[in-house]
């Protein structure tokens, strides 16, 4: 049987809101016809607003970007150290106070400075997080570098987040906790996570899409 609306039912990331063509059981010229009526699967009054939002992974080289993505939207942490070209882009759904957001997630390459060629990745970011590896104290300085250019180019209203990541090796970190209660007494909000065991990855996301969805 044909079916005119099956893409709503496939990815399930809509309501059912298009009319099928109506089921007709025919039992023969004896026994007449039943017609079951048209079923209009109508779920308009539950339906969510769903908007996009980018988000974009800045920092040094190997702090754990991807990893972070990947553990977020796959649940998956390799050790294998495959530096990301260019910029990847990965999507997840989150629900924000009744709104639904499209999370664009896009993985940048570790840069020291920004080139021409990845500040046009930052155009349209609704939201920005700033990754820093624990146990190398020079990523935390190249972190805050690329905070101040990339609120040249967006503004210092852009909802972002620091991220210092690899608490797995919270022994081994360089960068001490006077420091982080420094930088939080300037406003910037900062998360320790671990892209290893999960720690905070899910909190990070959330949290960054909950300013979102504040603003307009
Ligand atoms: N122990 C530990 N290792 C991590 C963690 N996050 C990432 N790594 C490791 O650090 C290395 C670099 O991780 P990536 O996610 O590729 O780093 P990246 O920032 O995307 O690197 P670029 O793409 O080159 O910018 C990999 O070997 C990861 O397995 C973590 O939380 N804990
Ligand atoms: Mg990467």
């Amino acid at each position: 049987m044909d079916r005119e609306d099956g893409s709503g039912l496939e990815d399930g990331s809509g309501p059912i809101n298009s009319p099928g063509p109506g089921l007709f059981i025919f039992f023969g010229p004896f026994t007449g016809f039943f017609c079951l009526k048209r079923q209009r699967a109508r779920i308009s009054a539950g339906k969510k607003l769903m908007i996009n939002k980018k988000i974009c992974m800045l920092g040094s080289f190997s702090v754990g970007k991807t990893a972070l993505v990947r553990q977020y939207v796959s649940s998956i942490f390799s050790d294998t150290y495959l530096s990301t070209v260019g910029v990847k882009i990965s999507k997840k759904t989150v629900v924000v106070k009744d709104t639904e957001l499209n999370l664009l997630l896009w993985d940048m390459e570790g840069q020291d400075n920004y080139s021409l060629v990845n500040m046009s990745y930052l155009r349209g970011a609704h939201g920005l997080l700033f990754v820093v590896d624990g146990t190398r104290g020079e990523t935390l300085t190249v972190a805050l570098k690329l905070r101040v250019e990339s609120m040249k180019i967006l503004g210092s209203g852009i909802p972002s987040i620091f991220i210092i990541n690899k608490c797995d090796l919270e022994s081994e970190w360089e960068i001490t906790e006077k420091v982080l209660s420094s930088l939080e007494a300037k406003g910037v909000s900062i998360f320790k996570t671990s892209a290893k065991t999960g720690l905070n990855v899910e909190k990070i996301f959330t949290t960054l899409a909950g300013e979102m969805v504040e603003k307009p």
